[in-house]
Parts: structure tokens; C-alpha cells; sequence
């Protein structure tokens, strides 16, 4: 299952205690102070890699423990310092702690250290004076940070794709770019976020194909707009609307209406809107449709992927659009 929201609990190692320890030789019956420090506990690192489709992986597993530094010994032998605890996320991954945004790992390889281990604590080899030889005390290890997070996964995309279900987003998004998302002709055939690479001269844009939205989605109609937060981050959209519809023109006013209920922000983003799928249609009846869209001052791109008609317009006025 896709999952692109989750809560969980991480906690750095503890810093290991200071040894209370003294030096026993033969014939020297009082050694001094050799307790050992304790070790540093590990940290808890997040980062970002391109490989990891979703927060899957943090819905099995809740809690994050970094590993405890090892207690200081005799013989002023430190403890050993552990390891760090790494999150592995997809990039685009945000982290929230009661609402605010503590980090957003945008690019692959970003990396941040959320949580500090605790020090490890001093042995009894550092108190002894001139006046107190012999100290019984060391220090106590810190203890690590804790917290409760939350991931969410708001995916980078250049270019997102909207449009009713069955408009034939995935079948452009599979054309286009390396993507191979299911395609079908029934309404909610993809039912997670799908990116794809397109490829052309100097440019490389990635395509985010999100299931269909109906009228309503605000609501939870269909499968609601949870999956708009995966455009959020886009320069442009490019709409589809079935051109074998009976009325295109109200389709694309119920999409930009669940638009503007999600965000007033995905208004304002640039769009290209796309008649789709014409070879279903008569030459009289797209030349109709794009007069009913002129009155609201849509220029329309027509384009059937079954006779491969207006598909590099297309692919040029998303290049130059994403590129302004
Ligand atoms: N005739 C024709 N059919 C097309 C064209 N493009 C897509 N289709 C068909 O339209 C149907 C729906 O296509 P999808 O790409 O699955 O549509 P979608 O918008 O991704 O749908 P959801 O995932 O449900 O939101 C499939 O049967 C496609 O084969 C086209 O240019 N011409
Ligand atoms: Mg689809």
C-alpha cells in the first residue's frame, strides 16, 4: 500500500556511564583513579534517497531506538561510542513535530541529524585532586533526545497531471516518460501517485500521474484529494479532459473547483489543458468544444495517443511552459 503520511517515536542512544574504578597492581597497594569514560549514544540521522516508493516501511515498524553508548571500565578503558540509527526516506519527504516543519529533504541525498545521543559520562579518572585522591563518583551518562515526528511525503515533481478518472492520464504519463502505471477503461484505475522521467534534447522533467478526481473529492468523494499534496510542489499542470465526454467544458470546472478547495495556490499554478482521446470525436464537434472553451479563453491542446495526434505539440508546450 501507498503511504505517504506517518507518525512515529525516535529516541537517540544514551550516553554510557563513567567507570568508579582504581588501579590494582601488585605491590602497589594504592593505585589511583582509573575508571574509564562512558560512550556516546548514537544519533538518529535522517535521509533522503530516490529509490523508496512511499512511507511504507515506517507503517510497520513506530519506534526508532538508537543504539545506548557502552559504559566506561577499568583500566581508563573508554566505552565504545555506538552507531547511528539512519531513516531511510524518499525525497520530497517533510518532518513535522506538533504541526511545525522542522525539515523538508528535498533533494536525494539530503541528510539531517534530528536527534543528538546523549554524552557518554566522565569516569573517576578526571576528579581526583590533590586534596581528594581518591574519588568514588564518575558521571552518569546523558540521556538521548526523544520526539515524536510525523512524515509526510509531498512528492518533487515538475509537471502533475489531473483530470477526471479515465481521462487518460496514465496512458499519457506511460507515453511520455518511463512510467508504466496500469491503464484501463474504468474510472479509478490508478489509485496511487506514479512519477515518471521525460526525457527530450537538454531537458529531463518528472511527471506526476494522480488518481482521478470526481466533484465532491473535497469531501471524499472517490478517492478524495489526499493525493493533491503530490502536485503541491509542481511548476506546472496539465489538465485532461476526455473529449468524448458530454459536456468537457463542466468536467474542467469541477476539477479546478476541487482545486481551489484544496488550495487557492494550485489556481494559480500554470496549466495546459488537454482535449484528449479525439479520435473518438467528429472534426465538427472538437471544432464545437474548442469554440465553448475560447469563450473562457482556454486554448486547448487536442490530442489522441491511439493515432499519436498533437502528441508533440504536446510534449513542446510542456517543455517550454515548465521551463518559464
Ligand atoms: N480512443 C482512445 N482511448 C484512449 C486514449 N487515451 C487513453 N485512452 C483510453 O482511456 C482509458 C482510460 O485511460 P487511463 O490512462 O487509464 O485513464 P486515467 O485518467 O489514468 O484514469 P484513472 O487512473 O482512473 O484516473 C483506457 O482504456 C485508455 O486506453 C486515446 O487517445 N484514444
Ligand atoms: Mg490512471
Amino acid at each position: 500500500m501507498f503511504i505517504d503520511e506517518v507518525e512515529i517515536y525516535v529516541k537517540a542512544g544514551n550516553g554510557g556511564n563513567g567507570a568508579v574504578s582504581f588501579r590494582r597492581e601488585k605491590y602497589i597497594p594504592d593505585g589511583g583513579p582509573d575508571g574509564g569514560d562512558g560512550g556516546n549514544g548514537g544519533d538518529v540521522i535522517i535521509q533522503a534517497i530516490d529509490h523508496i516508493h512511499g512511507l511504507a516501511d515506517f507503517n510497520r515498524t513506530k519506534r526508532f531506538l538508537a543504539e545506548d553508548g557502552q559504559n566506561g571500565m577499568s583500566k581508563k578503558m573508554h566505552g565504545r561510542n555506538s552507531v547511528d540509527t539512519v531513516l531511510n526516506v524518499p525525497f520530497g519527504t517533510q518532518i513535522f513535530q506538533k504541526d511545525e516543519l522542522l525539515f523538508d529533504l528535498t533533494h536525494q541525498n539530503d541528510r539531517v541529524v534530528l536527534l543528538k545521543g546523549g554524552k557518554g559520562g566522565w569516569g573517576n579518572q578526571h576528579f581526583a585532586t590533590s586534596i581528594k585522591q581518591a574519588p568514588k563518583w564518575a558521571k552518569s551518562g546523558m540521556r538521548g533526545e526523544s520526539a515524536k515526528i510525523k512524515l509526510v511525503l509531498k512528492m518533487i515533481a515538475d509537471v502533475g497531471l489531473i483530470g477526471l478518472p479515465n481521462a487518460g492520464k496514465s496512458t499519457l504519463i506511460s507515453t511520455i516518460t518511463n512510467a508504466r502505471p496500469k491503464i484501463a477503461n474504468y474510472p479509478f484505475t490508478t489509485l496511487e501517485p506514479n512519477l515518471g522521467t521525460f526525457i527530450s534534447d537538454d531537458k529531463r522533467l518528472i511527471i506526476a500521474d494522480i488518481p482521478g478526481l470526481i466533484a465532491g473529492a473535497h469531501e471524499g468523494r472517490g478517492l478524495g484529494i489526499k493525493f493533491l499534496k503530490h502536485i503541491e510542489r509542481t511548476k506546472l499542470l496539465v489538465h485532461l479532459i476526455d473529449s468524448s465526454s458530454s459536456d468537457p467544458l463542466s468536467d474542467y470546472k469541477t476539477i479546478r473547483t476541487e482545486l481551489g478547495d484544496f488550495s487557492k495556490k494550485l489556481l494559480k499554478k500554470k496549466e495546459i489543458v488537454v482535449l484528449s482521446k479525439i479520435d473518438l470525436i467528429s472534426t465538427e464537434r472538437l471544432a464545437e468544444i474548442e469554440k465553448q472553451f475560447k469563450t473562457k479563453k482556454i486554448v486547448l491542446v487536442p490530442v489522441s495517443i491511439a493515432t499519436n495526434l498533437g502528441l508533440k505539440q504536446l510534449t513542446d508546450k510542456i517543455k517550454s511552459k515548465s521551463s518559464l
